[in-house]
């Protein structure tokens, strides 16, 4: 029995709610992220700029070189997280299991759904309709058995467009596929493969199991799978984790600011290890302080990068600890937590896979 899987991406995502909310940027070539002269990086850009070869994690320097007379703004992440749950109410119109994969693009399982008579493509052609109506911004689908090939397909005819692989297209379909189009094939392993003389998935085909396993690791299971249009992970409706916190109580009440910047470098450390252990970063870091007198506040701060180095909250630390009133009272606790979680992809890449409230 084959499962129907609809994979959702919207397009150009963060610069498309730009162009939605300032009409006037409508028709122009729109960078979100860095500043032209900063040392950040694109998030994302809307079509008109692709046109100039400027894409997503280029330098913004890069990028204004590339196109100087387009309009760089800065993210505004809470805007994109509105608009997330707006599409996410339309998902849940449609299918129980739902799998976001970052704020604008997620899989949905339709197998068991019963509207639309039962179509997978006429449901994604509804889904995004609704997304248009509900927020004025376009949607791509992908549509077939599994999610490697739903994900695919969603590229296929973007912007605003979907595309669908039938069961007994997906071998064929994978055949003529780049590696380097391949979900989960970052930059280095398709160098890798290339230096085996593997370029699309018929080469990937050619190797054995063993073969594959041996130089992919545990990656090669997957390849050797999806060369042949197989994929059997199921959607999984992950509860995903929020925050990622640690604090801690002292023995006694804390009065030096700098002895207190060590525990927070400390706590800082433990954060950090168990967010490298989950492959996630950060959006926002919250700094927590108990007053001796049990009085509580917390202070964060949302930045436009999302950090996972120790030494990148370091930074964040002095801004935060002076929003409080540890020079003048003493302390009882400490805690730092993080939030606005994202995944981080091999290769070192940041890639928004799972960003959640
Ligand atoms: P994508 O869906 O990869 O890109 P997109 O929606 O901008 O464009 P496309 O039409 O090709 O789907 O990512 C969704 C959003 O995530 C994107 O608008 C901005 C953010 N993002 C980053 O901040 N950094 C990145 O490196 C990438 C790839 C995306
Ligand atoms: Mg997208």
């Amino acid at each position: 029995m084959n499962r129907k899987i609809i994979h959702i991406d919207m397009d150009a995502f963060f610069a498309a709610v730009e162009q939605r909310d300032h009409p006037q940027w409508r028709g122009q070539p729109v960078i979100v992220g860095g500043q032209p002269h900063s040392r950040g990086v694109v998030a994302t850009c809307s079509y008109e700029a692709r046109r100039f070869g400027v894409h997503s994690a280029m330098p913004s320097s890069r990028a204004y070189q590339l196109c100087p007379q387009a309009v760089f703004v800065r993210p505004r992440i809470p805007v994109y997280y509105r608009v997330s749950q707006q599409i996410h109410a339309v998902f849940h119109e449609y299918a129980e299991l739902i799998e976001p994969l970052s704020l604008d693009e997620a899989y949905l399982d339709v197998t068991d759904t019963d509207a639309c008579g039962g179509s997978a493509s006429l449901m994604a052609e509804e889904i995004r309709l609704k997304i248009y109506q509900a927020t004025q911004l376009t949607a791509s689908a992908g549509i077939s058995y599994n999610k490697f090939l739903a994900k695919v397909a969603s590229d296929m005819n973007k912007p605003n467009g979907q595309y669908v692989i039938r069961p007994e297209q997906g071998e064929a379909f994978v055949e003529q596929l780049a590696v380097g189009k391949f979900y989960g094939v970052g930059q280095v392993t398709e160098a890798k493969m290339h230096a085996l003389g593997i370029r699309t998935g018929a080469d990937l085909k050619a190797w054995s199991r063993a073969q594959l396993q041996q130089h992919f690791g545990k990656a090669g299971g997957y390849y050797y799978a999806i060369a042949r249009g197989v994929d059997e992970r199921p959607v999984v409706a992950t509860r995903q984790r929020k925050s990622l916190g640690s604090e801690t109580t002292f023995e006694q009440d804390v009065s030096e600011v700098s002895l207190m910047y060590q525990y927070l470098e400390q706590l800082t450390a433990d954060v950090c290890g168990v967010l490298t252990k989950k492959q996630l970063a950060a959006y926002t870091v919250t700094l927590k302080v108990k007053y001796a007198d049990f009085q509580q506040v917390t202070r964060s701060q949302t930045v436009d990068e999302p950090v996972y180095k120790p030494e990148q909250i370091h930074q964040l630390l002095p801004s935060l600890m002076q929003r409080t009133e540890i020079s003048q009272r003493s302390v009882r606790l400490l805690g730092i937590s993080l939030s606005k979680l994202t995944s981080i992809l091999d290769e070192g890449e940041v890639k928004q896979l799972s960003l959640f409230q």
